[in-house]
């Protein structure tokens, strides 16, 4: 099995947590340039996006959500997405806000790569405001619990460490931590653990 990764992906990230928590074995194949043309990933996933799984047959999975997923039945010990509807439901939402929080990021990130001139405010403050109203959101939704959403440490969790350390890459003057210091505290508990430690972005 192996997943096509880049280092910085807060998706990417979110799936090599859980390979790690769960301890599962699979070659890491990190893509160089997701633009390039000869970028390998198209022949397994056509939105030439990572991560992408692709098993030992052929077969290959996308999206991220699809792959923890998939992860988490394989093995199915220590489970991090519940198996009743309403918990599975709640740990599902706030994977979809935290990597909804990260599309924002991107967003933002790749419209300021562009020329000063060529750049859409509108597109830049309508996308800053998903990002700040789903950090307030994760906030008050977690008030002062150890774990975003029940009593255990849960996919939940590793979708918001990641998108975390993805806005400590890409736009640490969030100031995040002052903010929010519960979330701050749950991202401190979240780095102790090795999973979280050895899939820590680099530094840009
Ligand atoms: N919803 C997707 C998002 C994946 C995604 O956007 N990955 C980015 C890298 S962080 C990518 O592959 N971008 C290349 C492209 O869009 O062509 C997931 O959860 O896997």
């Amino acid at each position: 099995m192996k997943l096509f990764i880049t280092q910085a992906s807060p998706y990417a990230r979110k799936v090599r947590v859980v390979l790690a928590e769960k301890h599962i074995e699979c070659d890491l194949v990190t893509v160089a340039s997701l633009a390039a043309p000869d970028s390998p990933v198209p022949e397994y996933n056509p939105l030439g996006k990572i991560p992408t799984l692709v098993l030992d047959d052929g077969t290959s999975y996308y999206d991220s959500a699809v792959i923890v997923d998939y992860l988490d039945n394989k093995v199915p010990v220590s489970r991090l997405i519940p198996q009743d509807n309403i918990n599975r439901a709640l740990v599902r939402r706030w994977e979809a806000l935290a990597d909804g929080v990260c599309d924002a990021t991107v967003a933002v990130v790749m419209e300021k790569r562009r020329p000063p001139e060529k750049q859409d405010e509108t597109l830049i403050e309508r996308q800053m405001q998903k990002v700040t109203r789903g950090l307030k959101r994760m906030s008050e939704d977690m008030r002062e619990s150890k774990w975003a959403t029940g009593d255990r440490f849960t996919l939940a969790d590793i979708a918001v460490g990641c998108v975390l350390g993805y806005i400590d890459l890409r736009m640490p003057e969030i100031g995040w931590r002052d903010l929010y210091p519960n979330l701050a505290k749950l991202h401190e508990q979240l780095m102790a653990r090795p999973s979280f430690k050895d899939t820590a972005p680099p530094p840009s």
